[in-house]
């Protein structure tokens, strides 16, 4: 099934053709009411009747999480607060909040897109959505409630944590599909094992999971331990919230992008140049549809490829792939470039570790040091009498080193842990711990 067959099947010709009057629509609103946008166009001389294809919108300036810090919180946005109906930020690791807001038009966009994509993860009016993204600031609750109610669905506002609560709603209430973080969602599979009962027993059929980079075999582990299918969800803050993209349940193939209300591009991160179809690179956003906080090329930081080729689903839009990680969290080890999700996929492969993980980045001299906290799995911590001393860690250690070493090629400190050592997260999960010595 398809939410908006119309726009999500439209031929490519005529999509482009809706982008580039919506994107000559942007550039204007912006010029006229953002002196933001008006200073930066006029530093790269371009005026908002030089947009006359999709392409020129590559003379358009870039726009970067900075810029939202500096013009903190509303000098970003064009229209004034009484004309909003909503207020987001996202809270980063450091600094000011980046603040974002909503028309009531906006929510209404934003609403349609979340409901097409729950839609193509299988979605259906008469089923019943837990939705375990935190409500608040954040995007991921409010994003994600708003677009299954549009959609005809029985929306569980549980948010985020108290997951012995979850485990009871999964039980009584009956839902087909989850949503929420990987990584939360894998604490109440562990949560419900530790109370003698079955993931797999439950009524859910599948799950949607998004808002932190999660690898293919976190995926499987997802599917093996509830007995569901594991859908991906993208998006941002900044652009909207999620909902930018979703995969589809017939192809699982790369994330449809709502191309009727943004425009994907992915350039070098380096030279800030367009690389090819196909190409990784980093994803830069342009609203289309946007009234009160419209984006200019927003740079996500985030590292993927766009493909256009057609989808067996049906669906005409452009797809990315899944993202890798984020650059800010990219590990150079002795050159070697890493992102968590690929350490990840390794550590999902050796059986006697769960993932549940962090990774701690310290610099020693001229030199980053990187130590890799990992837990055992529960059994076979019992059958080494709860002893981490024992001689098998060692063994372990060197299992793990060795992997790490043939798959990303980098050499990490490892430290095994007892289960449950690693602080557990109700949203997104902390896989990178800077600037601090791994306690041992
Ligand atoms: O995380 C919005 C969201 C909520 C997306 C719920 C999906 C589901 P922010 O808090 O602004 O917004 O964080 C956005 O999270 O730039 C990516 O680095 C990361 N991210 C989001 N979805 C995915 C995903 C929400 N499916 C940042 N895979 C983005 C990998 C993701 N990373």
């Amino acid at each position: 099934m398809i939410f908006n067959t119309k726009m999500e099947t439209l031929p490519i010709k005529d999509m482009e053709e809706i982008q580039l009057n919506r994107l000559q629509q942007t550039v204007q609103t912006v010029y006229e009411k953002t002196p933001f946008y008006r200073k930066k166009l006029a530093e790269h001389k371009v005026k908002p009747e030089d947009i006359r294809s999709l392409t020129d919108i590559q003379r358009l300036p870039f726009t970067e999480k900075k810029d939202l810090r500096d013009h903190y919180p509303f000098d970003l946005f064009a229209l004034p607060l009484n004309k909003l109906v909503r207020i987001h930020a996202s809270s980063g690791t450091s600094g000011k909040p980046t603040v974002v807001g909503y028309t009531r038009n906006d929510l209404e966009n934003w609403s349609e897109i979340v409901a097409r994509a729950i839609v193509a993860c299988g979605g259906m009016r008469d089923q019943v959505l837990q939705n375990t993204f935190g409500y608040g600031l954040f995007t991921g609750g409010l994003g994600l409630h708003y677009g299954s109610e549009k959609l005809g669905m029985a929306t569980v506002p549980v948010s985020g944590g108290n997951t012995e609560r979850q485990i009871l709603l999964i039980e009584d209430f009956e839902p087909t599909v989850i949503v929420g973080t990987p990584s939360y969602v894998l604490n109440i599979a562990d949560k419900m094992e530790q109370l003698g009962k079955d993931p797999r027993a439950t009524n859910l059929q599948y799950g949607i999971f998004g808002a932190e980079p999660w690898s293919t075999e976190m995926r499987e582990e997802l599917e093996r331990r509830f007995g569901i299918k594991a859908m991906d969800i993208y998006g941002l803050s900044e652009v909207m919230g999620p909902g930018i993209s979703c995969e589809c349940k017939e192809a699982q193939q790369g994330l449809h992008v709502a191309d009727d209300h943004f425009y994907v591009e992915v350039i070098h991160p380096k030279t800030l140049k367009p690389v090819g179809e196909g190409e990784e690179g980093e994803l830069v956003f342009t609203s289309l549809t946007k009234e009160a906080f419209p984006i200019i090329r927003y740079r996500t930081g985030d590292i993927a490829s766009i493909t256009s080729e057609p989808c067996i689903c049906g669906r005409t839009t452009k797809r990315m792939s899944r993202v890798k990680g984020r650059i800010d969290d990219m590990l150079i080890i002795r050159g070697v470039n890493v992102f968590p999700s690929e350490v990840e996929s390794v550590l999902l492969e050796i059986e006697e570790l769960v993932p549940h993980y962090q990774l701690y980045l310290s610099r020693q001299g001229a030199l980053d040091k990187v130590t890799l906290k990992v837990e055992i799995n529960e059994q076979i911590y019992r059958s080494l009498g709860q002893d981490l001393q024992h001689e098998y860690i060692n063994v372990l250690c060197n299992k793990i080193s060795h992997q790490l070493k043939n798959k990303c090629l980098v050499s990490v400190d490892i430290h095994i842990e007892h289960p449950g050592a690693i602080p557990r997260s109700n949203g997104k999960a902390i896989r990178i711990v800077r600037d601090k010595i791994a306690q041992v």
